[in-house]
């Protein structure tokens, strides 16, 4: 699952998506986020709306590509 992001502007914002991302059942491993492009990359099979809900809650917006 390829998550777009916006609202990340440093490795902070990196680090609270990634433990929000950590948190949502069905995750299995986080490939990787980048801050250049505001992209997740996520393996597993979360639901879709719990993933935009996590993100939404760490204080970003996201939606699956
Ligand atoms: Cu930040």
């Amino acid at each position: 699952m390829i998550v777009k992001i916006t609202g990340m502007s440093c490795n902070h914002c990196v680090n609270s998506v990634e433990k929000a991302l950590r948190a949502v059942p069905g995750v299995q491993q986080i490939k990787e986020i980048r801050l250049d492009n505001g992209t997740a990359v996520i393996e597993g099979s979360p639901d879709t709306q719990a993933v935009i809900t996590a993100i939404r809650e760490a204080g970003y917006s996201a939606v699956v590509a």
